[in-house]
């Protein structure tokens, strides 16, 4: 796969690097590959995944409720979400009574016998290993597999616009005095060796919804250090954030600061591509 050449210093996309991407897509090869192609080619990164994105065979989909950009509140089913915070470029929604404090109590009983030390994805496995970037206590839940997990699950579709099916089951985390979550990317880096097995099960990860179980007494925000914003993170509230490009020029590096008092616990919701399996 040979991608046109570049036009040069001054690169700007064009008519014939649009239809060599739309053919290729065409032919089945996916996005990545194309991407891969285009970098090969001397391509930049930024100017090659624009070009993807304008191209609607080889866009990326990555759930966003467009009732966000005039609504004061989301319609999720069986209830309606307040929004209170919403942001574009990179797409980021801070909600509130999500959860209510029934919910959250019942996931943090729930969750609390079947905790272990957090592990963080083995990039060059595709496992996991234990990590000092990650101090926190951790568990999944399976897809649907309790009422109030399916409860839980089947509001974020709705909210999100976002098949059940796409979603990874449910995790939950608990940081105690002094647990942090580095910054990071919820992503998987296609150059990695051991992203191919972990892409296999549905695909790249397409958006993080982040909801907040119990507030710590003191520390614990969900910070974004390209965007310069913390998330304080209240029982019931949530922060969704979608990242169409798994590469920094999505600025969706985020971490989770040192809590300094109390515990913090959030349940996380990643949404695939594609079906999880
Ligand atoms: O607990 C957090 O604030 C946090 C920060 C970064 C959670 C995650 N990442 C995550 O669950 O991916
Ligand atoms: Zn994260």
């Amino acid at each position: 796969m040979t991608s046109p050449a570049t036009t040069g210093q001054h690169q700007s996309i064009t008519r014939e690097l649009r239809q060599w991407i739309a053919s290729q897509t065409a032919e089945g090869h996916g996005r990545d590959a194309v991407l891969q192609a285009m970098l090969a080619a001397g391509w930049s990164h930024q100017l090659a995944t624009e070009a993807l994105t304008e191209t609607p065979s080889a866009a990326v989909r990555v759930p966003w409720p467009e009732a966000a950009a005039s609504s004061l509140r989301l319609d999720a089913g069986d209830r309606q979400v307040a929004i209170s915070t919403v942001m574009r470029t990179p797409d980021l929604l801070v909600l509130e009574n999500l959860l209510d404090a029934d919910e959250c109590l019942a996931l943090i009983a729930a969750a609390r016998p079947r905790l272990r030390r957090s592990l963080t994805v083995a990039v060059e496995t595709g496992g996991e290993e234990m990590h000092d970037d990650r101090t926190s206590d951790g568990m999944f839940f399976t897809r649907g597999e309790s009422g109030l997990v399916a409860t839980i699950e089947a509001r974020i579709a709705k909210l999100l616009d976002w098949p059940v099916e796409n979603g990874e089951g449910l995790q939950v985390l608990r940081y105690g005095p002094g647990a942090e979550y580095k910054p990071h990317y919820d992503y998987f880096d296609p150059a990695e060796a051991g992203s191919a097995t972990i892409l296999a099960r549905g695909g790249q990860r397409v958006a993080t919804l982040i909801m907040y179980l119990q507030e710590p007494v003191e520390g614990g925000a969900t910070v974004f250090p390209d965007l310069r914003l913390q998330v304080v993170p209240r029982r019931g509230s949530a922060v969704f954030f979608s990242y169409s490009q798994a590469h920094p020029s999505s600025q969706s590096l985020h971490g989770g600061m040192p809590v300094l008092a109390g515990e913090k616990w959030i349940a996380t919701k990643w949404l695939r591509e594609r079906e999880f399996v």
